[in-house]
């Protein structure tokens, strides 16, 4: 089997909700205390992997991280029935959903030892986000612990990394050798930068990148402001292709410049403020899009959320350029409501690794088949709709617990992540 392009999309776990929990985050900030709806949730995921299989798209899973994450409160010394209200939200949240934000990936291509190199994020600026990288990093070692790959641990604090979400990789094709984009903020006006350059150049160095082809590049803090935590938000890239908004980077000129040096044949599909401002892009999550090179030679597809289609000024640009010559060629709106309303779009939802599928624990990899399996014991198990104030219930707690262990017994993982009943 030949290195091919793989997303992983983390499960959307049964404790999802919407608790608040993230400033600059303008979804979850809006979003806070309503309902939510786990099933349904997770569902929406199944049926977007099953959509991009449908594509001919390779894809792979991360499973939910046990919630709520006791070990955590502990260390804290609390407990869930003991602990205030924010801080038993933040063990409870199910944020290891936004696969984006697990890792950097860096493709055997691109490094010095010719291997695929992952650094798991450390989350650091959020509370409820940072105690997600141990678990993170024990299924990244299952699933890529061959010989071809090398995982490492979390960059140190206080340097904050959110992971994919502020890297691109531009490339004539996903097996050939890649310029890579590291985007950190210094400024977001009354927002926290999450992505520190200390850590994006922490990570290009552990990588082994050619500093020749690798460039850092600050975020605009009029973006952050605006409500766009990651680059993710504002701009994605795939192979020869940027799509970006006008006003993502501090200084686009020299941005731009830079990569059309290094990289001659880079397409920048970039859309101006003027057609769609930074609040409509935002508020769509239009380049909160899967960027994806159809099999067969079928061009370049942009997989949007369906909020992309309730935003005039978007869904008319859209069209416009479907109508023009450029490289994407199709846009394929996508239901994922119940991630969106956390400030997660399609993007979020996955981490993509250039790798050969054979070189990875297959259990990670999924079929349209096993999808079926997942989705059942989704059914069977996931709360219907959680409100923020069912989050200290007990039944509520053990029904979570309980549909967790059951999905990672369903997928054969619980003898690697389940050690003395704890998770860690
Ligand atoms: O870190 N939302 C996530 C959304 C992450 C989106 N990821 C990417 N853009 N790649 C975050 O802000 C909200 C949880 C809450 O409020 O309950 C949350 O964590």
């Amino acid at each position: 089997m030949a290195v091919t392009e793989i997303n992983f999309d983390g499960i959307i776990g049964p404790s999802h909700n919407y608790a608040g929990l993230s400033l600059g985050n303008l979804a979850s900030a809006d979003n806070a205390g309503t309902p939510s709806f786990p099933r349904r949730a997770a569902l929406e995921g199944i049926a977007k992997m099953r959509a991009n299989i449908a594509l001919g798209l390779r894809q792979g899973i991360f499973l939910p991280q046990r919630r709520p994450d006791v070990a955590w409160l502990a260390s804290l010394g609390t407990a869930m029935a003991q602990a205030e209200p924010h801080m038993r939200a933040a063990a409870f949240s199910a944020s290891s959903m936004w696969a984006a934000n697990a890792a950097t990936v860096s493709p055997a291509t691109d490094t010095a030892d010719g291997k695929c190199h992952l650094t798991v994020a450390n989350l650091v600026t959020m509370p409820h986000r940072s105690h997600e990288w141990p678990h993170t990093l024990r299924q990244l070692r299952i699933a890529f612990g061959s010989g071809r790959f090398v995982v490492h641990g979390p960059v140190p604090a206080p340097f904050g990394d959110e992971g994919a979400a502020n890297h691109m990789r531009l490339c004539d094709h996903h097996g050939a050798p890649g310029v890579e984009v590291f985007v950190y903020g210094r400024s977001g006006g009354p927002f926290p930068a999450r992505q520190h350059i200390e850590a994006s150049k922490a990570v290009a160095r552990l990588h082994g990148l050619d500093p020749a082809r690798t460039l850092f590049v600050e975020q605009s803090e009029e973006a952050i402001a605006a409500g766009a935590f990651h680059n993710d938000v504002v701009a994605v890239a795939n192979e020869r292709v940027l799509f970006t908004h006008a006003q993502a980077f501090a200084d686009r000129d020299r941005f731009f410049a830079d990569l059309r040096r290094i990289m001659p044949s880079v397409e920048i599909v970039e859309v101006p403020a003027d057609a769609v401002s930074l609040a409509d892009a935002i508020k769509s999550y239009l380049f909160n899009a899967q960027l994806v090179t159809l099999p067969k030679g079928g061009g370049m597809a942009l997989i949007v959320p369906t909020e992309t289609q309730a935003t005039p000024s978007v869904w008319a640009w859209l069209q416009a350029m479907l109508a023009g010559n450029g490289p994407i060629r199709q846009v394929i709106p996508v239901d994922v409501r119940q991630s969106m309303a956390n400030g997660g779009g399609p993007a979020c939802l996955r981490l993509r690794v250039v790798a050969d599928p054979l070189d990875i624990d297959d259990r990670f990899l999924v079929t349209d088949a096993k999808l079926d399996g997942i989705a059942a014991v989704i059914e069977a198990h996931w709360p219907e709709q959680i409100a923020p104030s069912d989050l200290g219930d007990p039944a509520l707690v053990a029904k979570v617990e309980q549909s967790w262990l059951t999905l990672v017994d369903h997928l054969q993982l619980s003898r690697d992540l389940c050690v003395d009943g704890q998770t860690d």
